[in-house]
Formats: C-alpha cells, sequence, structure tokens
C-alpha cells in the first residue's frame, strides 16, 4: 500500500527541489508502477448542462455566473448511448458522464442507472460525476456497475472556502467517504492556476494523498478562465496570478511522487497547452488524458492535436485496465470485517 501518511512539510520540500530533480524522482516513480509510453484515454460528456445551483467560482454552469451556458435536461439514455459508442470506436478507455448538480434527486436516479448498465455493456469504463451522494444513492451507483465517480477536492481547505460557499470541503469528504464504502473506485482531484497560492497546491495534494486510500484517479485541471464567472474575470484583470506553465508541472510531477499507483490526469486547459508542457507533464508522470473536442461546456485539445502529439512523443494508448480492480478488493475485504 502506499503510504498515506504525508506531512504537508515534506510536500513543500517536494516542490521547492530544483526542477531537474523533482522530474526525475516522479519519472523514477512512475516507471515503477505504470508504463511511461502508454496514457489512458477518457471521453467526457455532460449529460446535464447548466443552471446548478452551486456557486463554484471557476465554473461556466453555476447560475451564478454571467458566461451564457444554456440549462439543459438531462439527456435521454439513447442520445447518451449513441454518444459512448461514439467515444468507443474512436479508441476511448473510459466514458465520463457530467451533471451539473449541487446532487442528483432521486427521481434522477433510474435514468442515471439505466444509462451506466448500457455504457458498461458496450465494454467501456464508466464514470459519473454528479455532486453530492447519499450513501443509498452511492449504493444504487454500485449496484448499476459503476466503475469510477468523480468528485473533485479541488484545492486546499483554506483556498476552498474561497472559490465556493455553497458548500464546504467536509461536504466533499462525506461523498468521498460514501463512494468507498459503495467499493466504487474514486476519482478526485482539482484545479490549479485559480489563484491559489504554492501553499495551496500543497494542502490540496496533502488532503488526497493523507485520505485512507489514495483516490484510483487524480485529475489535474488547469483553470479554463471563463469570462462571466468569478475566477475567469478575476484572471483577466489580473493576468500575473495565471499559473505558470513550469509550477503546473511541478505540481503534476508532486502529485505522482505522493500517489504513485494513481492514474493522474492531465485534464481541463490542455486546449492552451503548449505540446513542450504536456510533455514534461507525461514526463512527470501524467498517464491520462480526455479526448475530443470539447470537455463539458470548455474547448478540449482535439483528437487530431492528440493524435500529432502522440505520434511526436511515441505514446500510445492503454488498453484494456480491468474496471473495478480496487473496487472489487475493497467489497472483499469490507466482507471478509
Ligand atoms: N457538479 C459536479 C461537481 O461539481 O462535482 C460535477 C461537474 S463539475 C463541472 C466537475 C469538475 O470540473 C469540478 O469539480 C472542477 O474541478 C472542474 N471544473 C469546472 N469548471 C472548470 C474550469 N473552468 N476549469 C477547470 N476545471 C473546471
Ligand atoms: C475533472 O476533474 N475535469 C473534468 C471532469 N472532472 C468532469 C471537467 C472539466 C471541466 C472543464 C470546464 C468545462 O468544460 O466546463
Ligand atoms: Fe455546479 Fe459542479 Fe459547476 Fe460547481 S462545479 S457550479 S457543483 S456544475
Amino acid at each position: 500500500m502506499p503510504r498515506t501518511d504525508w506531512i504537508r512539510d515534506e510536500i513543500a520540500e517536494l516542490f521547492a527541489l530544483p526542477f531537474t530533480e523533482l522530474l526525475f524522482q516522479a519519472s523514477s516513480v512512475h516507471r515503477e508502477h505504470h508504463r511511461p509510453d502508454e496514457v489512458q484515454l477518457c471521453t467526457l460528456l455532460s449529460i446535464k448542462t447548466g443552471g446548478c445551483e452551486e456557486d463554484c467560482g471557476y465554473c461556466s454552469q453555476s447560475v451564478h455566473a454571467d458566461s451564457g451556458v444554456k440549462a439543459t435536461k438531462l439527456m435521454d439514455v439513447r442520445a447518451v448511448l449513441q454518444r459512448a459508442a461514439q467515444a468507443r470506436d474512436a479508441g476511448s478507455q473510459r466514458f465520463c458522464m457530467g451533471a451539473a448538480w449541487r446532487n442528483p434527486k432521486d427521481r434522477d436516479m433510474p435514468k442515471i442507472v439505466e444509462i451506466v448498465k448500457g455504457v458498461r455493456e458496450m465494454g467501456l469504463e464508466t464514470c459519473m460525476t454528479l455532486g453530492m451522494l447519499t450513501p443509498q444513492q452511492a449504493e444504487q451507483l454500485a449496484d448499476a456497475g459503476l466503475d469510477y465517480y468523480n468528485h473533485n477536492i479541488d484545492s486546499s481547505p483554506e483556498y476552498y472556502e474561497r472559490a465556493i460557499s455553497t458548500r464546504t470541503m467536509q461536504d466533499r469528504l462525506e461523498t468521498l467517504k460514501h463512494v468507498r464504502e459503495a467499493a466504487i473506485n474514486v476519482c478526485s482531484g482539482g484545479i490549479v492556476g485559480m489563484g491559489e497560492t504554492r501553499a495551496d497546491r500543497v494542502g490540496f495534494i496533502h488532503t488526497l494523498a493523507t485520505l485512507e486510500r489514495h483516490p484510483e484517479s487524480v485529475p489535474v485541471n488547469a483553470l479554463v478562465p471563463v469570462k462571466g464567472t468569478v475566477l475567469g474575470d478575476m484572471l483577466a484583470d489580473t493576468p500575473l496570478a495565471k499559473i505558470d506553465d513550469i509550477e503546473f508541472v511541478r505540481t503534476v510531477a508532486v502529485a505522482r511522487i505522493c500517489m504513485p499507483q494513481s492514474m493522474v490526469r492531465l485534464s481541463a486547459g490542455r486546449e492552451s497547452m503548449s505540446e513542450a508542457t504536456q510533455a514534461l507533464c507525461f514526463l512527470a508522470g501524467a498517464n491520462s488524458i480526455f479526448t475530443g473536442d470539447t470537455l463539458l461546456t470548455a474547448p478540449n485539445a482535439g483528437d487530431d492535436a492528440d493524435a500529432a502529439l502522440f505520434a511526436k512523443l511515441g505514446l500510445k494508448a492503454l488498453q484494456g485496465v480491468e474496471p473495478m480492480r480496487a473496487g472489487a478488493c475493497h467489497k472483499a475485504s469490507v466482507a471478509a470485517e
């Protein structure tokens, strides 16, 4: 089991290493646990867009933002399955579905369950991100066969309350607990470049790396600044607050060292990242990306750009990780207790 007793000072020391030393350490850890030439391909679909009552300062889908994103209803099961088939045919391994909800209502659950079952039957790993869950809802998703649940802690506990006021970090951790207890794999990460300090980035990784079990997937998003959101507008007014590329790569490297077995996903923000920065992220231990032209509402790098980058770097798509690996193991250990 990887260590979960990290202290903040140790993580700060990793951040402060000479860049070449940090990358060497991260790359060495990466090679012990993963193939350095393989990257997991995941596809995202927004199954319910906009109109969210939460006030996350980065998000275009909040009713508190003036971003121009139109609210939609939950998509039909057939339409979702069509998009999943396209993703599978384009070589994606995991289909991640997001809903702009504070939490799903119980009346939404039958449709969500049908979607999970349908996507899974196509041979794709399934991931959902629907906001906060009750223990019962987590069980329903587990029974439907959901492989992963994405629920980000987003930043340090200290910075969290500056970015969001309608829920707490503790609420987030509660949902992660329900997901773990239902034996669904955990996907949890956050956003870098929201104007937070390095100490916040230390606190962010510390929170994830000291969970009882590390998340199986750790998405590291670079803020996509959206006009009309609090943080998007703040960055437009104070361009110096924008994160430096090297500091972003450092964050990926430290996440890799502190959570050696997790898949570290280079998530939002790749569209405006240079090939060289992305290459450094892969060297630092990122081994998963979102494919396609769109994330949930924001643009993504796109398949042509990714094919060109993979060809240049000699990277290939990771094939066939056994879904529910960690969850199945956890369920067995819970049953044995
Ligand atoms: N409503 C659900 C929730 O908050 O968990 C699911 C959808 S929410 C859009 C999923 C994640 O997307 C957020 O936790 C955040 O990390 C990321 N995200 C949202 N807007 C972003 C932006 N503008 N730039 C980067 N990441 C963003
Ligand atoms: C995650 O950490 N990143 C994805 C996924 N989980 C759901 C979402 C990125 C959203 C980027 C902004 C948008 O598309 O609106
Ligand atoms: Fe809603 Fe999720 Fe956006 Fe926050 S991040 S406003 S919870 S959709």
